[in-house]
């Protein structure tokens, strides 16, 4: 779509469904996930009602971190088709009114992309395009120890990897095959956006910024702290939120024209703060239109752990989180909303409850509580099916480098591999990267081959087919709660304000707007709950959207009001 057809903040009333490309759907029965096939998937996405599409990468890769390695930022790579292909589902989608936003990663390249290979001759004009740096002082190149700083990669171990040609030593937050761009390098910034107009020529509607907060790092390169049990320090910690983040990110801006195009563009930022979302969201400074918080996603993890030291998140910790970014960012800046992407376990595994009695109202009523706050609401492929977590025994069911290498750096340090297990079970990145499943057959539908992933067995169940036959399914939810924000301009304009924050069962909030007060009460629980004094009476008030049928409430004495284990109910209040 053109930039005149894209008004201004468009985005904040829209909503947005990511798709992964590798998991979503097959054409060619490689058993891998393609371009084609996500164009033949339009439909679908059309009847849920969602505005954008964001692709998680098709660029060239060698695949070592499924695509967020890239090896040419200007081809796809044929494992998912060609740029035709791409024009293809790029116009299809705009017919549809759909807008499409692309993964950009460029904190760092695949160590196969040519920028990367010029750069490892130290005369190369491209050497300082990244991070080289010798053996701290006085160490053998090379041996243990020796690394320029005690930073750990993300996908554990070293984030400096030995290159034995020059002797010297190439940073990387990530794999040892996604060295970290220099964007101190002005030449660096010129590339990188040259790219992006590239693709905004091509019709792109936005940008999602792959850890955009790491790319200003401390040119000093300082060590980190190690925490305690660690042997490293981890390199986020002393490369996040960098002192020229915001230069950058204003100079993209403007190089790229992102404003004046009024694209979507929304930084996935680990370790970034409240102060800066506000910063970096605030439209008057030119930067991006909202940011990726992870505070939420952190917080069911032992104090200082790391994301496989599990902990539970009572539901006043995970409310309240919510609800100061709500505050936060109410008068400057603007929200994301999510619960699960690519990258995270399944919502309804992890804030639901996932068993056969409660899958199905949990996950409509998380969706309830998600697109009811103030934002612009983030749907992760499957989510709006209620997919879940997959079973799983042992390692080989694995795929994912993050997941294959905390298990062999666990175990290797004398961790128990039932403990390392069983923090895989609850967080694996592989649990959002089992196929889609859009029917009961044996490969969901997904493939015609063996799929790259084996398929969640629930598929019997939980399928699109299935959803979009059923009324009242997590699918009808979710595009009634899209059609809400479609429809009430409340629901993306109005103040939002937490009601009970103590309550352990109960989410309860409004959201208002001049006369209009809508007021969300949400029994997060398996148990029954009774919904205590501190919330607007209800008696009388319009049900927008509920997740149990009314006639089936529990008669209880007084005018008490009990909400059925997981029951969600939008209220619109009568004025006055
Ligand atoms: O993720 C960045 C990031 O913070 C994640 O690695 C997160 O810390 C981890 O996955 C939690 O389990 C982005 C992409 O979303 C991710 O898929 C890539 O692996 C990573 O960057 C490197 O590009």
């Amino acid at each position: 779509m053109d930039p005149e057809l894209r008004p201004p903040d468009w985005w904040k009333s829209a909503v947005v469904y990511q798709v992964y490309p590798r998991s979503f759907q097959d054409s060619d029965g490689d058993g891998v996930g393609d371009i084609p096939g996500i164009t033949s998937r339009l439909d679908y996405l059309a009847e849920l009602g969602v505005d954008v599409l964001w692709l998680s990468p098709v660029y060239a890769s060698p695949m070592d971190d499924n695509g967020y390695d890239i090896s040419d930022y200007r081809d796809v790579d044929p494992l998912f088709g060609s740029l035709a292909d791409l024009d293809r589902l790029t116009a299809q989608a705009h017919a549809r009114g759909i807008r499409l936003v692309m993964d950009l990663v460029v904190n760092h390249t695949s160590d196969e992309h040519p920028w990367f290979a010029e750069s490892r001759d130290p005369q190369s004009a491209k050497r300082d395009w990244y991070w080289w740096r010798p053996a701290r002082g006085g160490a053998e190149p090379g041996s243990p120890g020796a690394e320029p700083t005690n930073w750990e990669s993300a996908f554990s171990g070293s984030a400096w990897e030995y290159d034995g040609r020059s002797g010297e030593y190439y940073l990387h937050v990530f794999s040892r095959k996604q060295p970290d761009l220099n964007w101190e390098n002005p030449e660096v910034r010129r590339a990188v956006y040259d790219m992006m107009r590239w693709w905004v020529d091509r019709g792109v509607d936005g940008f999602r910024m792959d850890v955009i907060n790491l790319i200003s790092k401390d040119p000093g390169l300082p060590d980190g702290v190690v925490p305690p049990g660690h042997g490293l320090a981890p390199a986020f910690d002393s490369v996040a939120n960098g002192s020229r983040l915001h230069e950058f990110l204003q100079e993209m801006n403007r190089e790229v024209g992102l404003d004046k195009a009024a694209l979507l563009t929304v930084g996935e930022m680990p370790g970034s703060t409240l102060a800066l979302a506000r910063e970096v969201t605030d439209p008057s400074r030119g930067e991006l239109s909202m940011v990726f918080t992870f505070e939420h996603v952190n917080l069911d993890r032992q104090p200082g752990g790391d994301k496989w030291a599990l902990a539970d998140l009572p539901l006043p910790v995970l409310k309240g989180n919510l609800a100061t970014w709500q505050r936060g960012l109410a008068e400057t800046g603007w929200n994301s909303l999510y619960w699960d992407n690519h990258d995270q376990p399944r919502a309804v595994s992890r804030f639901g409850d996932d068993s056969a009695e409660h899958r199905v109202a949990s996950a409509k009523t998380l969706g309830t509580v998600l697109h009811l706050h103030k934002g612009t609401p983030y749907v992760y492929q499957g989510e709006e099916l209620g997919m879940t977590n997959m079973p799983c025994a042992d390692i080989s069911q694995y795929r994912d480098i993050e997941a294959l290498n905390h298990y062999r750096d666990a175990v290797g340090r004398g961790v128990r591999p039932e403990a390392v297990l069983a923090s895989l079970a609850v967080r694996a990145r592989d649990h959002a990267r089992t196929p889609m499943q859009w029917d009961a057959s044996e490969h969901a539908g997904f493939t015609s081959g063996e799929p790259w992933l084996p398929v969640n067995p629930n598929t019997s169940e939980v399928n699109a087919k299935a959803a979009v036959d059923d009324p009242g399914s997590v699918f009808h939810h979710y595009r009634r709660l899209v059609e809400l924000r479609h429809r009430l301009p409340v629901v993306v304009e109005g103040r939002f304000e937490l009601l009970l924050p103590d309550d352990e069962q109960v989410w309860a909030f409004t959201r208002t707007l001049d006369e209009e007060v809508l007021l969300v009460l949400a029994n997060c629980s398996s148990q029954p709950a009774a919904v205590a004094a501190g919330v607007p009476e209800v008696m009388g008030a319009e049900v927008l959207l509920g997740t149990h049928d009314p006639d089936g409430a529990p008669d209880v004495p007084g005018d008490a009001l009990v909400l059925r284990p997981w029951e969600s109910r939008v209220y619109r209040l009568p004025p006055g």
